[in-house]
């Protein structure tokens, strides 16, 4: 019996059948969401494998599925070179600089998880190293030796410490995994290596990179030269740096920082960027000269004024001015996320007009060429091609793959090698090699006509450059993408000269997961 005050409710035809399509689409999006959810697990579980043996990825089809019985076997591996000869093999582990005589200069790094606080007032949960972040800056001259003692002492997932840009012994290379194991909390682990070729490097975690680089791993190396290829008074050097996803500092600071310095006065301004973006520098007040870039000096750099100079993640700008007699010199940068960072002020005068840059600095329109025997007509051992693209959702790839996927690039000690990469998706790929400088040869065709060397080429969607190099540093290097998110998701490979083992392996059983 229906209460006389009430309408018993009917439903319309019309109203039946949108509530039969609300429903429909609700188990549909469910559905939807239950495989994206299934899909991206998956997806991420393939990211990080249980065990791969670095050195024995070309001779295995599966590099994955079969891990723990290619690591019990590795002893009884066979190695041959690209002929098929059996090759007697090398440990990476046992490739290391002789000291000589070199000059020993040592430093102590120590990492810790620990709260700090912003000169903006905020405090943030970091990784620090030596208690800041960055860490210490790390200054030595070109021919010296470099130890560098690392101490963990807390961080949990364990750290490492990679030399960016620097060449150096397979050993010494600082990636988990590949060349050591993560330092656990408690441990050490000693680098040492010759500071053979000056410039402006850094230096930074590559245990779980995108997590420990963004919470603070980070510092920069200058090996400063013998003998000055130019002359300058001052030598200032800054990182910029993203804290998290959006805290945007230069050296350390969430504040506009001040250098001193006198009209007329020379200044060498090194800038590292540690961010995943790139960052787009204007500079006001004067002109200048980018006389260094990745630690490799440019030849015949010329003056330019008003120019943005867009520094990949992970490169190095060297630029070089004199302080003019009636403004102060001002940088101003935005990330390619258009984030801003504090400003950099050299000298004291006033402020000079922001003024609108005339255009992108081109690298590779920029500078002089003397032959090095190094050109897009040398006779290359080794061509390969990488596409760079992107798997829907969270995978970034390389030739359609993610990391452990990717068949690594064989080398013979000597070889030449020359490498296509095209970006073939969208936003940028800054693409990284570990223990080799390369010398870019070409953009989208069209051959360079100066001479750059870099260790990190940001590349843009749609743009195809050739870049070579001498195969002259027997070892496992690995080649990614800086935008560590990237990196970490799938876009990294490897650079394997034959018949070089490790004794480490990567993925979730040994806990190396230099991403
Ligand atoms: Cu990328």
């Amino acid at each position: 019996m229906s209460n006389p005050g009430t309408v018993k409710k009917k439903w319309s035809k019309r109203q039946k059948k949108w509530m039969g399509f609300g429903m429909f689409t609700v188990i549909l999006l469910g559905g939807f969401f239950l495989f994206f959810a299934y899909w991206t697990i998956q997806v991420n579980q393939a990211h990080k494998p249980e065990s791969v043996n670095i050195g024995e990825m070309h001779l295995h089809r599966s590099h994955a599925s079969h891990s723990t019985e290619v690591h019990q076997h590795s002893s009884e591996t066979v190695h041959t070179n690209r002929s098929g000869q059996v090759i007697e093999t090398r440990s990476c582990s046992d490739m290391r600089d002789t000291p000589g005589d070199a000059t020993v200069r040592s430093f102590e790094l120590t990492a810790e998880a620990k709260s700090i606080s912003l000169d903006n007032g905020r405090a943030i949960d970091a990784y620090t190293l030596n208690g800041t972040t960055p860490g210490p800056e790390i200054r030595v001259t070109e021919g010296e030796l470099v130890r560098v003692n690392l101490k963990n002492k807390n961080v949990e997932e364990g750290v490492t410490i990679h030399w960016h840009g620097v060449v150096l012994p397979c050993s010494q290379d600082g990636v988990a995994g590949v060349t050591q194991d993560a330092v656990e909390p408690g441990g050490e682990f000693t680098y040492e290596f010759i500071a053979r070729h000056s410039g402006s490097f850094w230096y930074h975690s590559h245990q779980q990179t995108s997590v420990q680089a963004t919470k603070g791993l980070i510092g920069r190396l200058i090996v400063e030269p013998k003998i000055k290829p130019f002359e300058y008074e001052q030598d200032i050097a800054v990182t910029l740096q993203r804290f998290g996803s959006s805290t945007m500092m230069i050296n350390s600071s969430t504040k506009d920082i001040h250098f001193s310095a006198e009209p007329g006065e020379w200044i060498r301004l090194r800038m590292v960027n540690a961010d995943s973006r790139t960052q787009n520098v204007d500079v006001y007040g004067g002109s200048f000269k980018v006389v260094s870039i990745d630690g490799s000096d440019i030849p015949g750099p010329g003056v330019i004024q008003d120019q943005t100079l867009p520094i990949g993640a992970g490169q190095r700008y060297d630029l070089l001015f004199q302080v003019p007699a009636d403004q102060r010199i001002l940088l101003q940068s935005s990330s390619e996320d258009r984030r801003s960072l504090p400003d950099i002020h050299i000298g004291q005068a006033s402020m000079p007009e922001r003024g609108q840059a005339k255009g992108k600095f081109d690298f590779t329109a920029y500078g002089s060429s003397e032959p090095d025997g190094l050109s897009l007509n040398s006779g290359f051992d080794v061509v390969e091609h990488l596409s760079l693209g992107q798997k829907a959702f969270a995978a970034y790839t390389i030739n359609g793959e993610i990391f452990h996927h990717i068949p690594p690039i064989m080398v013979e000690e000597g070889d030449l090698v020359k490498i296509s990469l095209t970006n073939d998706g969208g936003g940028t790929h800054p693409m990284h090699l570990h223990g080799h400088i390369f010398k870019v040869l070409s953009k989208n065709g069209i051959p360079l006509t100066s001479d750059i060397y870099m260790d990190t080429l940001p590349i843009e969607g749609g743009e195809t450059f050739e870049i070579a190099f001498v195969a002259d540093n027997p070892g496992l290097w690995m080649k990614h993408c800086h935008n560590l998110r990237h990196a970490a998701s799938g876009m990294t490979m490897m650079v394997n000269y034959y018949g070089i083992t490790t004794p480490y392996t990567v993925g979730t059983l040994s806990g190396n997961i230099p991403d």
